[in-house]
């Protein structure tokens, strides 16, 4: 098993941390976008989409999406569970991932798209897009910090999948966009340190 992983992207950091907390090291095999090697026939074959994270397996079995990944490696290796012990918090740590994704993650990736010079020429940037969608991770912020007035982690008592979507939703927001937790935030200040204290936060 190997997994093709792009240096600074949030989706194969989340793969990275999910395997650093079950404790698994595998063969990583760097893709430099910019020189097109995710566009190249080869990577191609892996994945239509020239997207990173794919995780390849030995009989050459290609797994694109970090959360198919994660799930994955979830039931190779079930301890500790990330996706949730039993029936509810299953559905909970659902909820909550793709709350994280859709809502931050997806956002701070499209204010990045939308606003960095690396992407100039390859995407057709609209500046508007860019600050809308700051505008929403900044408002995501402020419902999260009331979420999590009563709970340490996103999904359940325990960190979950869920959270590490957060957190790399956070450290992207945080590095490619500028926006940070603000000061009148306290309990997604304290997730933040909670997360990041974690000896995995760094994988
Ligand atoms: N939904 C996908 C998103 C994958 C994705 O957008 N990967 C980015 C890096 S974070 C990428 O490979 N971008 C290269 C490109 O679009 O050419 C996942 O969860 O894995």
């Amino acid at each position: 098993m190997k997994l093709y992983d792009l240096a600074g992207s949030p989706n194969t950091r989340r793969v990275r941390i999910f395997l650093a907390e079950k404790g698994l090291e595998i063969p990583i095999v760097a893709v430099d976008m910019a020189k097109g090697e995710n566009r190249t026939p080869e990577f191609l074959a892996k994945n239509s989409l020239g997207k990173l994270p794919v995780l390849e397996l030995d009989d050459g079995a290609c797994i694109a999406e970090s959360v198919a990944i994660c799930r994955y490696i979830e039931e190779l290796h079930p301890e500790p569970p990330l996706f949730g012990r039993d029936m509810l918090e299953r559905a909970k740590v659902e909820m909550w991932n793709r709350r994280m994704e859709l809502e931050i993650l997806v956002p701070a990736m499209q204010a990045f798209a939308h606003s960095h010079e690396m992407w100039r020429g390859s995407l057709r940037q609209l500046p508007d897009w860019a600050g809308a969608c700051r505008e929403q991770i900044t408002a995501r912020y402020t419902w999260l910090d009331h979420e999590l007035a009563d709970r340490t982690f996103i999904a359940t008592a325990d960190y979950t999948v869920a959270d590490i979507t957060a957190q790399c939703a956070v450290l992207l927001a945080k590095g490619a966009c500028g926006i940070r937790v603000a000061a009148d935030q306290p309990n997604l200040a304290a997730w933040w340190e909670r997360v990041s204290a974690r000896p995995t936060a760094r994988a």
